[in-house]
């Protein structure tokens, strides 16, 4: 039985009622006759066009005359060691395509030609063995797609070793030309066939405490105004409500209705009906509908352990990357084993593990009695909590990547990503990269955090925590930034960073809590923002403002918590504005983090403030990753009805079964792999999610996207709960000039004061280049706007001191007109 047709039953089968919109994404025929190769005659170069290279294949692709060159001076060990390929066609089963291409080579020999899968099996779907001789020839034929469609399929020609035709080749060029694919038929064609299930009622699929908010987000809808809620077991009808909130949801591209259902409350399982809609998935309600989610997600960093054997029925393996890693520019090697991979590759890179620390140690203080020493790790039955154990594996590698002088060594991974295999088959050598200014700060940061928790349980543990700690915060005043590159032959996940002053501010406050000596708050004068890899100043205001008998009329404090609510109060306007409650107006790589972070935001404002509308939009993010979205999933595998089966993780790819507990990455709307790019390229933002194995842009995991899971799902258990109708509540904030974000990437719009007016890039002064700013930023959002990609980019505080016209409308390039204006002295004062 084909996917979705299975998930359409499941739904119904749970729902046992009748079946009729399933409303597929819309089909997308390709167009008969059309050549769907761009750049088929290489007029632009080799614009479209790629290469890969492995085991030793060296080549280098270029136009020559019009043509594509490739020219390949080691052909490697395998016949795909150097390839050229033109990425994302679709093919779709049943149609019949024509396939035409000029070639030759500057020497005869042999090499392969066809369309694959690329990726899972990379089964081909026509192929072709070329003789190749210096007489140009045409190569015209037609095949029909037999396999199942495939709309990111690649076409590739494989000029690498050809051992059982040749040997090793001097360098030689292959030129082709005139590329055409086309579909010349397609009458047998099913183009829905493939298209995920698409449910015109969304819910959290794993369920709701008994006094949580719960809404269903409808679509499809025609003249429904009703639904109800039938209980799964007894088929009973427990509740009825109306749609209300009709929504123009652009980011989704669809109209919304909500229904809410808060008032049912008893234990059981559910699920929502609506006349002409197929019901939604069955889900639960209960008060303990998330305690083996909350410890699968701390589980799942077990089974991220490197270094050390891992058991697990599935998932289990020897230990791996065992051996001493070369520091990278010397000849030195050290021992760097242990912590937890990083995500779906087997990097360990030290920014991102202090976020995941932070998380699970900040979690476990807010509610210590959820976490137990039995969720299935070694260490189960120490009589220490076991999310204290799991992250004091990562906390003993971290350790190892101090260096002599204090700082600490930025990441360890081998040169490139490995294949889709289980950790122990990657046994490339391992590179530790330079120390960087913001490693050492999380570093810093992560071990005075800990130095409080171990206390209790290891006096030693705790010391060793704080002595490092104390060493880094020594080499964090002793050193400038260093901001973090990778060296030009590693290409593994980066983690750089624009600044590192949010990092230090997380360190120099988590070091005053560890210590209580006022000499670590000597240099912060602000708070600061983020609870991501490149942004973590919240950790900072965290750490104040849940630390015990702090001075809350102290600067810091006043500044910390300040910079918390407005955060907080922008994202319960945007959670109330959307149909599915998330908070967030565009989605990046990781956005379930940046979702999960803000509920972990209003979490904390609402322990601040006592508001339950914070503590609302708290759990209507946990909502979203669990399932009220408009694709439809529960981001975590293995729960809920429809989860990812298919994430870019190489133990899930290797084993071919998604280890369960992982949250993924989620919706991005900036496509940024080949499947995204294929599955995605006509949705609206908050549809571009492909539960596909190659969509490592929206479909990874990582241990950074889990722990923020964990924390949110702890910080929602005790917070405030709300009944019946819910009413809309006003929070008022002061907020201090001296509160702000420099960050841009995962928090929420926040509101800034004009503070120098004129100064759009914050540097102090107003001079041309605030001018340039704003007609950059005007012309290219993208690169130089309020989330642009340069470095110079305009943030929110720049925005607000380049509104100088002083009607408050944003910046137009009146504006910057109005800068140069005052620079030539045409007018006297800012704003005007
Ligand atoms: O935030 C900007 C946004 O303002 C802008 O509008 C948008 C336009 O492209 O880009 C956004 O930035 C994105 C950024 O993540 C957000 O944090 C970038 O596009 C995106 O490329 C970047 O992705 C990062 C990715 O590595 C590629 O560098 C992810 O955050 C990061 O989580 C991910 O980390 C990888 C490691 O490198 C390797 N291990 C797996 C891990 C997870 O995928
Ligand atoms: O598997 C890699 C994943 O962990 C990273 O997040 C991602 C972005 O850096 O890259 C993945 O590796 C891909 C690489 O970037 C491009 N070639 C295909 C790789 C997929 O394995
Ligand atoms: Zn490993």
């Amino acid at each position: 039985m084909k996917k979705q047709v299975l998930k359409k039953c499941i739904a119904s089968i749970a729902a046992c009622s009748m079946m009729v919109t399933a409303v597929p994404l819309s089909a997308h025929p390709a167009e008969k006759g059309k050549n769907m190769i761009t750049n088929s005659d290489f007029e632009n170069g080799v614009q479209d066009w790629g290469i890969y290279k492995e085991s030793g294949g060296v080549c280098n692709l270029h136009a020559e005359d019009g043509k594509l060159a490739l020219t390949i001076s080691d052909v490697g060990r395998l016949n795909y060691s150097v390839q050229v390929f033109y990425d994302i066609v679709p093919l779709y089963k049943n149609g019949v395509y024509r396939l035409k291409y000029d070639i030759y080579s500057d020497i005869g020999r042999y090499i392969e030609g066809m369309i694959q899968q690329n990726g899972g099996t990379y089964q081909s779907y026509t192929w072709k063995g070329l003789a190749l001789s210096t007489e140009p020839k045409t190569i015209d034929y037609q095949f029909t797609m037999k396999q199942d469609t495939d709309i990111m399929a690649k076409l590739v020609f494989n000029c690498g070793l050809q051992e059982d035709f040749e040997g090793p080749l001097p360098e030689h060029t292959i030129y082709i030309d005139n590329v055409s694919l086309e579909l010349v038929e397609d009458s047998n064609v099913d183009y829905n066939a493939g298209k995920p299930y698409a449910p015109s009622i969304n819910i959290n699929q794993v369920g709701y405490r008994p006094d949580a908010v719960k809404k269903a987000v409808f679509r499809d809808v025609t003249d429904q105004t009703e639904f109800s809620v039938i209980n799964a077991d007894t088929k009973e009808k427990v509740y009825t409500g109306k749609l209300e909130n009709e929504k123009n949801n652009t980011l989704a591209g669809e109209t919304d209705w909500t229904g809410d259902f808060s008032s049912v409350k008893d234990a059981g399982k559910y699920y929502i009906s609506c006349e002409g809609l197929d019901n939604s998935y069955t889900f639960e309600i209960g008060d303990k509908v998330y305690s083996n989610l909350l410890d699968d997600s701390v589980r799942m960093l077990y089974l991220q352990r490197c270094g050390v054997k891992v058991e697990d029925e599935e998932f289990g393996h020897e230990a791996c990357h065992t051996k001493e890693a070369t520091i990278y520019g010397t000849n030195e090697k050290i021992d760097v084993s242990g912590g937890w991979h990083d995500a779906g590759d087997y990097g360990r890179y030290v920014v991102p593990a202090a976020k995941a620390v932070a998380d699970l140690l900040y979690a476990y203080q807010d509610q210590p009695e959820l976490y137990g020493d039995n969720i299935g790790i070694p260490e189960s039955g120490n009589n220490v909590p076991d999310v204290l154990d799991e992250a004091r594996f990562e906390l003993e590698w971290m350790m190892k990547m101090q260096a002599a002088d204090g700082g600490a060594y930025h990441k360890v991974s081998c040169e490139t990503f490995p294949g889709y295999i289980m950790p122990t088959a990657e046994t490339a050598p391992l590179y530790v990269t330079p120390v960087s200014s913001t490693a050492t700060a999380d570093f810093c940061a992560s071990m005075a955090l800990a130095a409080e928790f171990y206390e209790k349980y290891d006096k030693d543990f705790a010391e060793k925590c704080m002595a490092a700690a104390e060493k880094s915060w020594a080499w964090l005043e002793a050193n400038p930034d260093f901001l973090f590159k990778n060296p030009k032959e590693i290409v593994t996940g980066e983690y750089g960073d624009r600044t590192d002053k949010d990092e230090r501010y997380w360190a120099a406050v988590q070091m005053y809590r560890a210590t209580g000596d006022e000499k670590y708050l000597a240099g912060v004068s602000k708070a600061y923002t983020g609870l991501d890899w490149s942004t973590v100043g919240d950790y900072g205001n965290i750490a104040i403002l849940t630390m015990k008998n702090a001075d809350k009329d102290s600067e810091v404090y006043k500044n910390a918590k300040a910079a918390v609510l407005k955060q907080a109060d922008d994202i319960v306007k945007n959670s109330e504005a959307s149909s599915y409650g998330d908070a967030l107006t565009e989605y990046n790589w990781g956005s379930n983090m940046t979702i999960a972070n803000a509920g972990i935001i209003c979490g904390i404002a609402e322990q601040l403030t006592d508001d339950a509308s914070y503590g609302k939009a708290a759990q209507s993010q946990l909502n979203y990753l669990l399932g009220t979205n408009s694709v439809g999933t529960c981001f975590v595998s293995g729960y809920g009805t429809v989860s990812p089966e298919h994430p870019h993780h190489r133990p899930s790819m290797a084993v071919g079964k998604a280890m369960k507990g992982m949250l993924a990455g989620g919706v991005n709307q900036n496509l940024e792999d080949s499947a995204a790019k294929a599955y995605c390229r006509d949705n609206p933002a908050a549809k571009c999610f492909i539960d596909n194995a190659e969509s490592y842009s929206t479909n990874e995991i990582t241990i950074y996207w889990n722990s923020p899971l964990t924390y949110l799902l702890t910080l929602t258990e005790k917070s405030s709960t709300v009944s019946g109708p819910v009413t809309e509540t006003t929070t008022t904030t002061t907020t201090t000039s001296t509160t702000t974000t420099t960050t841009t990437t995962s928090t929420p719009d926040v509101t800034y004061d004009m503070v120098t007016p004129g100064d759009t890039n914050c540097d102090g002064t107003v001079e041309l280049a605030d001018a340039i700013l704003i007609m950059q930023a005007l012309a290219n959002p993208n690169k130089y706007g309020l989330t642009g990609s340069d470095e110079r980019h305009l943030t929110g505080q720049g925005k607000a001191n380049g509104d100088v016209t002083g009607n408050k409308d944003g910046l137009t390039s009146d504006d910057a007109l109005t800068i140069q204006m005052y620079l030539l002295k045409l007018i006297g004062n800012l704003p005007a």
